[in-house]
């Protein structure tokens, strides 16, 4: 449902506006994965499985084509769309970054999680922790030093205990309250541009606080304002490195007149150029 609510929130027509042409491939559906096994604890494994073989390879000709935004949906999705455009970077001898924009860590294994919800764990999957038996082999694992986590403020023990050990960019909403949330992204932005980087950015719903954004079912108080989240995703049309995004965790049915989904739309575009204050020409528009 959450695509279809991006869609008659009108994402295409807030890109067309900006002057991008649109191109929406449809809604995916995996195909031919059998049952769960009965003794499993982990929720609709082999579906996630499926999905992320598909994903792997629709990222990867994606990213080949233009810039794709991925709609979802469950955040599980990113395990496919992150490592597909690993994939494409890798092809193309650039390096790889991504930047998570969530609540959650979603640092979990197979084998950690507490809930079985696979949303909890796509991080741990490209970054290329063991554990994920029957999953795709991750071909091109994102390097620790180069994902970045903003918004933190639900992380699980077993998560925290496997980040204290990496090189993720870790920072909680106490760090963004502190100091602001334009420091931590510009340090990270400036380390994709050192590299000549491609960055993928995910955002979760959660990210933002659950009284601006409630359509979502794991709301966390204490998220980004509607204008941290704009100035980030400003910040990042800006730096000219985002190379593609997801736009994941919509759940319509917990909206309220659709402002979730409006929002989202709206951050979307902020990533890709919207202004209303136009800083070149000094001009509102
Ligand atoms: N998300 N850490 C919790 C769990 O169930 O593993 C919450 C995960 C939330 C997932 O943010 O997409
Ligand atoms: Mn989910
Ligand atoms: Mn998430
Ligand atoms: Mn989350």
């Amino acid at each position: 449902m959450g695509p279809d609510a991006y869609r008659t929130a009108g994402l295409r027509e807030s890109l067309e506006d900006l002057g991008h042409s649109v191109e929406d491939l449809g809604n995916l559906r995996p195909q031919g994965y059998a049952p769960d096994a009965e003794d499993n604890d982990l929720h609709a494994l082999n579906e996630t499985i499926a999905w992320t073989e598909l994903l792997t390879e629709t990222a990867e000709s994606a990213c080949a084509r233009g810039f794709p935004i991925f709609l979802g949906g469950d955040h599980s999705l990113a395990a496919g769309t992150v490592a597909g455009a690993a994939n494409h970077a890798k092809a193309l001898g650039r390096a790889f970054f991504v930047l998570w924009l969530d609540a959650h860590s979603d640092f979990h294994t197979p084998q950690s999680t507490d809930s079985g919800n696979l949303h909890g764990t796509p991080v741990a999957y490209f970054a290329g922790r063991g554990g994920f038996e029957g999953f795709p082999k991750v071909q091109n694992p994102v390097k620790e030093e180069n994902i970045c986590m903003i918004g933190l403020r639900s992380v699980d023990a077993a998560e925290r205990a496997a980040l204290q050990d990496t090189k993720i960019r870790r920072h909680d909403m106490r760090e963004i309250d502190e100091n602001g949330i334009a420091r931590p992204l510009s340090a990270f932005l400036e380390h994709v541009a050192a590299q000549n980087g491609m960055l993928h950015v995910s955002l979760d719903v959660d990210f933002l606080d659950p009284s601006v954004a409630p359509a979502v079912g794991t709301t966390v108080p204490g998220g980004a304002t509607v204008r941290e989240a704009h100035l980030v995703m400003e910040m990042l049309h800006d730096c000219e490195l985002v190379t593609s995004l997801d736009l994941v965790e919509l759940n319509p049915f917990l909206d309220e007149r659709g402002r979730t989904a409006k929002l989202m739309v709206d951050l979307a575009a902020s990533a890709l150029g919207r202004r209303v204050f136009d800083r070149t020409t000094r001009s509102f528009s």
